[in-house]
């Protein structure tokens, strides 16, 4: 392993910061780091050496390779990038045990196909899907009491301004909600308190920012950035409805929320409120913007607000002129260098940390000093900066590990950095000798997210951390100009980091939460009441008529559909419904239709439905596509369609 970088824990430590602030030269920074990157692979920093050290490890994360029937010890909710999917892995082996489909059509479920998926998507007048690409950055979970409570999970689409919510007791998308009036909606975290009743201490509220300014109302006339607006939406945890947005200066990226509820703060890049990017990184500073959740709900109550569009939303005033006066304000910039990336709540539920990017620093953020600020005790908010310390180029995200320490991924110098947050704090009042960096490790290659296990939590455990990189290069056998991204694994339970393993991902999952297996209860068998359509007897199956809408009823139980063929002519307007009658855990059925583009599946007990013009006539025989029983291939039904 790379002995520890002592460049950053000099006494010059300030002057370097500050010289080593990019500047438009560097603009090309980026590919410049991917060049260094390509050294270092040469070097093989994480080679022999490490792999040993993480065998004879053994503690924290435990063995990556589990026997043969053996469970993970976490659950990984993975966003699923390109996909539009939700990823779920079992760590710390690194297994991908399923997909659930959101954002995207997906043929193994029928997700996009039946009538149910395409009410939770969202079709057009004519019935078909409104949207069918994604872009899935981010994914949170519901908290009660500091801690994921299983309910639900989110994660964004960024191209369609998206937020689908996840079912965690059937790991399926139920809801998905389109922001109004905003573009390139990015960050996103749940509320993990409310800010004025102590008994609401679950999550009620999901956040999420919108990256981009657009004009509002979205027309066409102006090139001055200043008059782009981004909003800041709330959305109902449990009804999915937006609740309230706020209108702001610059922009929104990464989100994150205070554990008492009070808080909420999205980093912001483009103060500058740029439309080209030398614009957005011509200021040496930007923000992190907080929201005073309670302040902002008063003021949505006493009718402050305007509404954009055809949005019924309301709309508060977040701007800087709006909010000087902090007895009042709604809002509160802090000020943090040049085009921060990421900003995370420590487990201790004290600090906000926001990473530099464009800075090699990491900012402290202190919560308390933040409401103080609201109760105008602090002259400016950016007193509540306690510590602001070089870390290393590129810095993104941060995870942590409940023992008090950070851990950053530098993009451009391809490694993980651990570092002390108190240490950090005391260095920053003038303790020089406090040795912050604890460890640097280097990954394979520039890192974008990481997180540990059970990190944004009360419960941060410090015992695994997984960081998506977003460049492979030569970890994999090649497969064409598309490498995959490397998720690699760390032991974080020492002193010293130790890499465990590498994983291949289809791009780009950018970001993911770890869970311990327990607080999760997932349901392996559905309640047949909880489909309106449900057809409960396989005698209540057949083909129904009125005029030319026809419904089909069949019900599935193995090696058999209810019906043997049915029946219809050409032209129908037909629906189709399909229970599967099997109860039994793990007994799935498909149903494909030839020619119609029609294929899902049916869990136990689950009802699906699918509708569809019988434009072609013939003989269609209709297969499960689900491997159910050694009479599989012979579980069939013909669809004769009369000309
Ligand atoms: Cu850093 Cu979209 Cu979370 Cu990617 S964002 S890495
Ligand atoms: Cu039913 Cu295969
Ligand atoms: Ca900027």
């Amino acid at each position: 392993m790379k002995d520890v970088d002592k460049k950053n824990e000099g006494e010059e430590l300030g002057v370097m910061a500050r010289r080593r602030f990019m500047n438009s030269a560097a603009l090309a920074g980026l590919s410049i780091g991917a060049i260094a990157c390509t050294d270092k692979a040469a070097t093989g920093a994480a080679g022999p050496a490490a792999s040993s050290a993480a065998v004879a490890h053994g503690g924290g994360g435990g063995a990556v390779h589990l026997k043969p029937g053996e469970l993970d010890t976490y659950y990984g909710l993975w966003s699923g990038g390109h996909t539009g999917d939700m990823r779920v892995l079992g760590l710390p082996s690194g297994r991908e045990i399923t997909r659930i489909p959101c954002f995207v059509p997906d043929a193994l479920v029928g997700w996009g196909i039946t009538n149910e998926s395409k009410k939770v998507m969202g079709t057009k007048a004519d019935g078909s899907l409104k949207y069918t690409v994604a872009d899935t950055h981010h994914t949170h979970a519901s908290y009660k009491d500091g801690n994921y409570d299983g309910r639900y999970a989110w994660i964004n689409d960024k191209i369609n301004s998206r937020i689908a919510r996840i079912r965690l007791d059937y790991f399926v998308c139920d809801k998905i909600t389109e922001l109004p009036n905003v573009q390139g909606f990015h960050g996103i975290f749940p509320d993990k308190a409310d800010p004025v009743d102590p008994k609401i201490n679950y999550t009620t509220r999901v956040f999420c920012g919108a990256e981009f300014s657009i004009p509002l109302p979205n027309t066409v006339g102006t090139e001055d950035g200043t008059k782009y607006h981004s909003l800041f939406t709330c959305v109902d945890a449990e009804s999915m409805e937006v609740r309230w947005q706020v209108l702001i200066d610059g922009n929104c990226d990464l989100t994150a929320t205070s554990y008492d509820g009070k808080l909420a703060a999205t980093n912001q890049y483009n103060t500058e409120m740029g439309v080209h990017y030398e614009d957005m990184m011509s200021a040496e500073r930007d923000a992190c913007l907080f929201f005073n959740i309670a302040r902002i709900e008063e003021a949505v109550k006493a009718g402050k607000f305007k509404t954009y569009g055809d949005s019924k939303v309301p709309v508060v005033d977040g701007t800087r002129e709006s909010n000087k006066d902090a007895k009042t304000a709604l809002t509160a910039y802090v000020s943090v260098p040049k085009n921060p990336h990421g900003v995370n709540a420590s487990p201790d539920a004290k600090y906000f940390i926001c990473a530099g990017k464009l800075s090699p620093t990491g900012t402290v953020i202190e919560l308390a000093k933040v409401l103080e600020y609201f109760e105008g005790k602090l002259e400016s908010p950016d007193k509540a900066i306690v510590a602001e310390v070089e870390l290393g180029l590129g810095p993104l995200h941060t995870a942590f590990d409940g023992r008090g320490n950070a851990y950053t991924t530098l993009f451009l110098d391809s490694q993980v950095v651990k570092w002390n947050v108190e240490a950090a704090i005391k260095f920053h009042a003038g303790d020089k000798s406090a040795k912050y960096v604890v460890d640097r490790l280097d990954v394979q290659y520039q890192p974008g997210h990481l997180n540990a296990s059970q990190s944004e939590t009360r419960a941060a455990d410090g015992k695994i951390l997984a960081v998506g990189c977003k460049f492979s290069k030569d970890r994999f056998l090649p497969v064409g100009p598309l490498h995959p991204e490397n998720e690699q694994l760390i032991d974080i339970s020492g002193e010293k980091m130790v890499l465990l393993a590498d994983h291949p991902v289809r791009g780009e999952p950018h970001d993911f939460i770890i869970f311990k297996r327990d607080l999760l209860k997932p349901k392996q068998v559905y309640a047949l009441d909880d489909f309106p359509l449900a057809i409960k007897d396989p005698k209540e199956t057949g083909v129904f008529r009125n005029g030319k809408k026809v419904t089909v009823k069949i019900t599935s139980q193995a090696p058999a559909f209810s019906l043997r063929e049915f029946k219809l002519k050409k032209g129908d307007e037909v629906t189709l419904i399909l229970t599967n009658l099997d109860k039994i855990e793990d007994l799935t059925h498909g149903f494909a239709i030839p020619k119609y583009n029609v294929n899902f599946i049916v869990n136990p007990l689950e009802t699906a439905s699918v509708s569809f013009i019988a434009d072609k006539p013939g003989v269609f025989w209709c297969y499960c596509t689900h491997f159910c029983h050694a009479l599989h291939l012979e579980m069939r039904t013909r669809m004769i369609v009369e000309a």
